[in-house]
C-alpha cells in the first residue's frame, strides 16, 4: 500500500502496515492487529512521544537487565513484527536469551518468528524445542511453557506487549519482569516490577542506547516505584486530555 509521505499519520500507518505484513506473513494472529489498535489509542493520549515517565522506567529496566544473571527476552507475534533488528540488538547488548512464548501457541508461528530473528542475526532461539519445554506453576494459558534454560531458569524476564495473565505467575515464580505496555490500567502494567509506558517501537531504541552505555561493574539497581511511576503516566494522559479540551 502506497502512504504518501505528506499524509499527516504517515509515520502512524507506516507502523500499521508492519502488523498487517506480519499478520500476512503468518508472525501476528488477528487478535494482533486489535491489540496494536488499543495501543495506538494510548499512544495518542501520551502524544505520541517518550514521556519522562517512560524514560525514568526505561533506565531502571536497562539497569535490571544489565545486572541479571540470566536475562531473557520474551517474544510474541506482534514484538517481532514491530521490533526483530532491535530484539537481536537488546539481547547482544544485555547477554540476553531469546525465548518465543505465544498467547495463541502455534509451532508454525513459533517457527515464522523465529527465522525472523535469525535473519536479523539471532543465533540461538529458544522455546521452539518441546523436549525442553517446563511449566510455569499457577498459570493456565499456553504461555505456561517455557524453556528450561530460558525464562522457567530467569532472574529478569523482559515481557513487551503481555496479554495479563503470565505477569503475576511469573512475579509468584521469583523473577524480575519488565514490560512494555502502553495501557498503563492493564493488569500486567500493574503487576509488573517495571512497567514502560511507551510504544515498543521508540522505547526499544533508547533501551538499546542507555543499556550500550552502562556498565556492569559499579553498577546499582535503584529503588523503582512502579506505581507511582504508572500514577505519571496516567497524570501525562490526563494533562494532554484537558489542554486538548480548553484549546
Ligand atoms: O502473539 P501472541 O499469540 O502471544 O499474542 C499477542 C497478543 C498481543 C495478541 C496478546 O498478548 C494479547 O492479546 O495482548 P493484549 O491483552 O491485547 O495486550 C497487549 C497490550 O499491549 C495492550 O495493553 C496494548 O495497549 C499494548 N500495546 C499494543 N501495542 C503496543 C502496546 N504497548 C506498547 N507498544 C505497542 N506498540
Amino acid at each position: 500500500m502506497l502512504i504518501p509521505k505528506s499524509h499527516p499519520r504517515a509515520a502512524s500507518l507506516h507502523i500499521r502496515e508492519k502488523l498487517v505484513q506480519g499478520y500476512r506473513s503468518g508472525l501476528v494472529v488477528e487478535e494482533g492487529l486489535m491489540a496494536h489498535g488499543r495501543g495506538e489509542t494510548f499512544d495518542y493520549l501520551i502524544g505520541e512521544k517518550t514521556s519522562k515517565n517512560a524514560l525514568k522506567a526505561i533506565n531502571a529496566a536497562a539497569k535490571a537487565l544489565v545486572l541479571a544473571k540470566s536475562p531473557v527476552i520474551s517474544v510474541n507475534g506482534n514484538f517481532a513484527a514491530l521490533c526483530p533488528k532491535e530484539i537481536v540488538n537488546l539481547a547482544k547488548i544485555v547477554n540476553a536469551k531469546i525465548e518465543v512464548n505465544l498467547f495463541y501457541a502455534s509451532q508454525t508461528r513459533k517457527k515464522a518468528i523465529a527465522n525472523l530473528l535469525r535473519k536479523n542475526g539471532a543465533k540461538e532461539i529458544l522455546g521452539l524445542d518441546p523436549r525442553s519445554s517446563r511449566k510455569i506453576p499457577r498459570l493456565d494459558s499456553a504461555r505456561r511453557v517455557v524453556d528450561k534454560d530460558g525464562i522457567f531458569s530467569a532472574d529478569v524476564v523482559l515481557v513487551p506487549l503481555e496479554d495479563g495473565d503470565r505477569t503475576l505467575a511469573l512475579k509468584k515464580f521469583g523473577k524480575k519482569v519488565i514490560t512494555f505496555d502502553l495501557n498503563p490500567l492493564s493488569r500486567t502494567a500493574q503487576t509488573a516490577d517495571i512497567t514502560i509506558v511507551d510504544n515498543v517501537i521508540r522505547g526499544m531504541k533508547i533501551l538499546i542506547d542507555i543499556s550500550k552505555k552502562l556498565k556492569k561493574n559499579n553498577l546499582k539497581q535503584e529503588k523503582f516505584d512502579n506505581k507511582k511511576n504508572l500514577a505519571q503516566a496516567m497524570l501525562v494522559m490526563k494533562n494532554n486530555l484537558g489542554r486538548k479540551a480548553h484549546a
